[in-house]
């Protein structure tokens, strides 16, 4: 109705000017062909009168003659009659001869175009016209016909000109506005249908879609070419940003405007622990807890976890839920409680004999139970009744965090069909063949597809997931868009590096480079200026600790100069101590360290201090930025956020990290002296190249690598999952509102 109006309007106030502007061309052309009539009729007339006014004048009878004249001029049109006998004189005439008509000027009315007299009366048309014959003197009969019938008519065809092109306008508006109607819903059909991938026709009166196989390519590639337009504009996009606490709050309030947004993981970002009569609260050694903690702060919405610590009953209120970090509340994390039972299967068994060695190549054989996995699917189920129950609306973004959760996705879906789930695989994916071993290969597989989208770190990892889904499971994998069809939904296989926060927390590089490196020297009974470097890690098999050892033993023996001058401070965190396979390593790096030590510390300090013991993040980033460098020889590892953490502790652009060829992060940072852990020799050397290298060499690398950490940071890593996940929603939203779901 409102198109019609904005259409109809200007229509008819174009077609009223029009006939605003042809009126008086109208009128004068039918002026013409009145007066033309006119003079015809006079023509007539006179022919008429010729003979019975002969007969008069020559009778000499001027009264009869009026008399005739008179009764002649009762036709309403004909005005007025005269006739002059001589150029001079008084015309013998009826009385309403107007007065401008005289005998001595009527030449003046002779011409073709000068009839017309603008008189008291009205408009009048005078004709002259000569009258001779042999039997009467000659003469002019003048007639004078009244023209006032004439500007009527001409009124009456301006209104009728009017209402003319008024009708005109109201049935070219309808008919156009019936067309234009009629057009853009079948161009709407079109467009519509054909991005939905059908023919642009439909069947008249079925309403189903014909199959039209010819315009499918079409389809395909406009609906690519929008996928590829939306890519682009959010790497565009991602580009422009500074990724910070602020840019990825601003995503979720623009974006995301609000939506609940949960996260599940395992490990809790908090542990509440009771040392006697007090309550301590720790920061457990994770990559995951330090990857999202920043973005919880950000976001303030819910993490789900399991309640590990000793006094975290103690601290939660009735619905199970405590507000953290606890100096400044900004989200919550609701626990969930495992029994002994449950964290052994689901936990130690399942997810750390099980997956664990699976994803990684560490040459640790995976151990499947089915008792563990009967424990993992129970598990899984209870965080997805968690997840529903604290969802605040039906469409929830879930978060789930790692390979303790791999058959979450779909169990959340069966509860929350309409929930988006991101899906973040923090470790390797291994191909298909080594992943075949798992004996629930196809279930944790179809778990994992209940993703809206499923995030790995590196793109062979995806590769590697693609892979093993086409080799084992019927699902349509689309490897140009890296999608997976599966049980009718679709799963977005996606590479999302992950990274730390920058820049990193002010408390964490207080303590200036200087100070760091006497205190940590002084404490592990090092003299000033004694070479240092560090190891991080939890105290797992797949850091590559024993290499690690061995590369400094084979640096000793090719150059022993460095004995009593340089030591090695590795920093392990306990890990997962009730397995075996952890035990028994955590054995043989002890028993390592013990060997190298009483092989080459002669007098002063020995070449390897091993702490295993937990330490905070502050204690840690002290470290970093006390070291000659960091040493990461991980056997395999998804990305490995400690090379990142040491890179991003050393503002002053010195100290070098050597880094494992089998990380994630090695793929970003090329700056680092990249090595194979498994060769001592060549890791040897790369040791001593870190002793000896210059200051300036030091500063070149460091410089990119902490440009590279600065851009694509943690912000960036969570933000453009969660720009994923809102185009995801809109795309899902506008297939809803057009009747089409995604196949
Ligand atoms: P992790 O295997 O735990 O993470 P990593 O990425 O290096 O490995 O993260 C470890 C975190 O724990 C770091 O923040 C580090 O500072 C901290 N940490 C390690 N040892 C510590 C110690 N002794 N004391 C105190 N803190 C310590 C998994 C995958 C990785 C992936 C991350 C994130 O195995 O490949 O990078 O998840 O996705």
């Amino acid at each position: 109705m409102r198109l019609s109006l904005r259409f109809v309007l200007p229509l008819m106030l174009v077609l009223a000017g029009i006939a605003y502007a042809v009126a008086p061309m109208v009128d004068r052309l039918t002026l013409s062909w009145f007066v033309r009539d006119l003079d015809s009729r006079a023509a007539l007339v006179a022919n008429t009168l010729q003979e019975p006014l002969q007969e008069q004048l020559t009778a000499g009878r001027k009264a009869k003659t009026i008399e005739f004249f008179n009764r002649m001029t009762r036709d309403e049109r004909l005005f007025a009659i005269g006739y002059c006998a001589a150029p001079t004189g008084k015309a013998l005439a009826t009385r309403s001869l107007p007065a401008e008509v005289r005998c001595d000027e009527l030449k003046r009315w002779a011409g073709p175009s000068d009839h017309l007299l603008a008189s008291d009366q009205g408009p009048l048309h005078v004709t002259v016209k000569r009258m001779a014959s042999d039997a009467a003197p000659e003469g002019q009969l003048v007639l004078v016909q009244d023209m006032s019938f004439i500007t009527r008519r001409s009124e009456e065809t301006k209104q009728y000109l009017f209402y003319l092109f008024m009708g005109l306008a109201a049935v070219v508006s309808l008919i156009t506005v019936i067309i234009a109607q009629l057009s853009w819903r079948g161009w709407v059909a079109g467009v519509r249908s054909l991005l939905h991938g059908e023919g642009l026709l439909r069947q008249p009166g079925s309403g189903a879609a014909p199959d039209l196989p010819g315009f499918k390519p079409i389809a395909r590639d406009l609906q690519r070419l929008i996928r590829d337009l939306e890519s682009d504009a959010h790497s565009r996009d991602e580009n422009q940003i500074t990724w910070s606490p602020e840019s990825l709050r601003a995503i979720l309030r623009g974006e995301l405007r609000g939506e609940d947004i949960i996260v599940v993981s395992n490990r809790e970002p908090y542990v509440h622990q009771r040392r006697g009569d007090r309550i301590e609260v720790q920061q457990p050694a994770s990559g995951l807890v330090t990857a999202m903690e920043p973005i919880m702060r950000a976001c303030s919405g819910t993490w789900i976890a399991h309640g590990s610590g000793s006094a975290d009953r103690d601290v939660v209120d009735k619905h199970d839920r405590v507000a953290v970090p606890p100096q400044k509340p900004a989200y919550q994390i609701r626990r969930v409680w495992l029994s002994a039972e449950e964290e052994a299967g689901y936990y130690y068994g399942f997810a750390n004999e099980g997956l664990w060695p699976l994803c990684h190549i560490a040459h640790v054989r995976p151990t499947f139970r089915s008792g563990d996995w009967a424990q993992y699917v129970a598990v899984n189920r209870k965080f997805a009744k968690a997840v529903a129950s604290e969802a605040k609306t039906k469409d929830p973004i879930v978060l789930v965090q790692d390979y303790h959760f791999a058959l979450l996705p779909k169990m959340i879906r069966e509860e929350l069909p309409d929930a988006t789930v991101i899906a973040f695989w923090h470790i390797p994916w291994p191909n298909p063949e080594s992943f075949a071993i798992c004996p629930w290969r196809d279930e944790v597989l179809e778990g994992m597809l209940g993703s809206s989208i499923l995030g790995f770190h590196t793109q062979s990892h995806c590769n590697n997931f693609v892979d093993t889904v086409d080799r084992f499971i019927e699902a349509r994998v689309d490897r140009d868009s890296f999608t997976v069809s599966f049980g009718g939904r679709l799963t977005a296989v996606r590479r999302y590096p992950i990274s730390i926060a920058w820049p990193p927390a002010a408390a964490m590089v207080e303590k200036a480079v200087p100070d760091c490196r006497s205190s940590i020297r002084q404490l592990n009974d090092l003299p000033p200026g004694h070479k240092l470097g560090v190891g991080v890690d939890r105290l797992d098999y797949t850091k590559g600790i024993v290499e690690r050892f061995r590369a400094i033993e084979r640096l000793l023996e090719l150059n022993p100069g460095w004995i009593g001058r340089f030591t090695f401070v590795q920093v392990a965190a306990p890990t997962r101590a009730g397995i075996e396979e952890y035990q028994q390593h955590e054995a043989q790096v002890r028993a390592m360290a013990t060997r190298i030590n009483g092989r080459f510390t002669r007098q002063g300090p020995p070449p390897i201090v091993l702490k295993v013991e937990h330490h905070e993040p502050r204690e840690v980033y002290e470290y970093f930025r006390a070291a000659d460098f960091c040493f990461v020889s991980s056997l395999h590892d998804g990305m490995n956020l400690v090379a990142k953490e040491f890179v991003a502790a050393r503002d002053d652009d010195c100290g070098v990290l050597i880094l494992s060829q089998f990380t994630g992060a090695a793929r970003e940072l090329p700056e680092a002296l990249i090595v194979n852990p498994y060769d001592a020799d060549q890791c040897a050397a790369a040791l001593h190249l870190a002793l000896t290298m210059p200051a300036e060499e030091q500063r070149d690398r460091m410089r990119l690598m902490r440009g590279l950490v600065a851009e694509f940071n943690v912000f960036r890593w969570a933000g453009r999952m969660l720009l994923d996940a809102a185009a995801m929603r809109r795309r899902d939203r506008l297939n809803v509102k057009t009747g089409r779901a995604e196949a």
